[in-house]
């Protein structure tokens, strides 16, 4: 349709996506096959009947699996690749894309096999695609704080190459305050902060995240509108939410596509952005995600172009190439 045709050439920036997130079953079982790894499915078929999730926890159980196939710089690399050339055909000209090298390192992966991948993929979108691109480290939070340290030491030597550090995987029970010391000393590294929050976790999560971590950008954040005055604080201090709806969707953070709160966020005076998370499990891309928000909320050309502009501007792009974008 024309609204299909208008979100596809719309200029957008991707803030919240997880690069594991982005294995497609195909390459799933490429990558186990040209290393030798053993996969518990028999078929691309098998592998999306088992993406079938009520919860965050189900989904992070089968991410963390289909991770296993990736173990060398080359790995990273095509993975990396294979997701620009779908954010590029989406209109994404600008990434900040997420990581979690704990998932690789317990693996026997070492930092520099992950991290150098991902730059030679990035190269690549550079010379193909123009793309700018920038790399959040994220910690898993289900892991301890030493763990997190070793993580954030374990980046020392490629810290230039890295713009934030993120905090994600299961959000109860991992409250923002277990990593208050290690994102105090990623910022003391000249770090940007982002954080998961409120996807699952209740808005004092989100209260956390700015007040003890100091965020300067909420990943998901849907929860906070149970919090009025979490969402007017939100809303005053131009916090960029990265939400993201077919995540929601599939990980029944909403029960229906209709029932999202995108709209509701920009009324409220948000600056929501629309992002795709995991997009290989998730069901679609960037403009998948603008698409179904857009269908099952009567958003217009306008509301598109709005949560557009917010991407530049909620991303850590310098000020001069925000406005070139605006
Ligand atoms: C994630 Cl949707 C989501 N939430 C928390 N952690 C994650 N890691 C990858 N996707
Ligand atoms: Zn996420």
């Amino acid at each position: 349709s024309d609204l299909d045709a208008f979100i596809a050439g719309l200029p957008k920036a991707e803030l919240h996506l997880h690069i594991e997130g982005t294995l497609e079953p195909e390459l799933m079982f490429a990558l186990a096959q040209r290393n030798g790894v053993a996969i518990p499915f028999a078929t691309v078929e098998e592998v999306r009947a088992a993406y079938s999730f009520s919860r965050l926890q189900d989904f992070l159980d089968i991410y963390y699996q289909g991770a296993n196939v990736l173990l060398t710089r080359a790995d990273f690399r095509d993975l990396a690749i294979a997701y620009f050339d779908r954010a590029a055909a989406d209109g994404v000209v600008h990434a900040e894309i997420m990581f979690d090298p704990q998932t690789h390192t317990a693996r026997g992966v070492a930092f520099e096999t992950v991290l150098t991948g991902l730059m030679d993929g990035i190269a690549d979108a550079e010379a193909r695609h123009g793309m700018s691109v920038k790399l959040i480290l994220c910690f898993l939070r289900h892991l301890d704080e030493a763990d997190a340290f070793a993580t954030l030491e374990a980046a020392g030597p490629w810290l230039e190459h890295i713009t934030a550090v993120g905090l994600d995987s299961s959000e109860l029970g991992h409250p923002p305050e277990k990593f208050a010391r290690v994102f105090a000393a990623a910022r003391a590294a000249g770090l940007r902060l982002v954080a998961h929050a409120g996807e699952e976790g209740p808005p004092e999560y989100v209260h956390q995240a700015l007040d003890v971590l100091g965020i300067d950008r909420l990943d998901h954040g849907n929860r906070s509108l149970e919090d009025p005055v979490l969402t007017a604080r939100l809303a005053r201090m131009g916090m960029t939410l990265t939400v993201c709806p077919l995540s929601n969707l599939k990980l029944c953070v909403v029960d229906d596509m209709a029932d999202h709160p995108i709209d509701r966020m920009l009324r409220e005076g948000l600056r929501a952005t629309i992002n795709s998370d995991d997009p290989a499990y998730f069901g679609g891309y960037v403009a998948d995600n603008y698409r179904a928000a857009a269908a099952a909320r009567g958003l217009d050309r306008d509301d598109l172009a709005l949560l557009a502009r917010n991407s530049f501007l909620g991303s850590f792009l310098p000020d001069e190439a925000v406005a070139a974008h605006c």
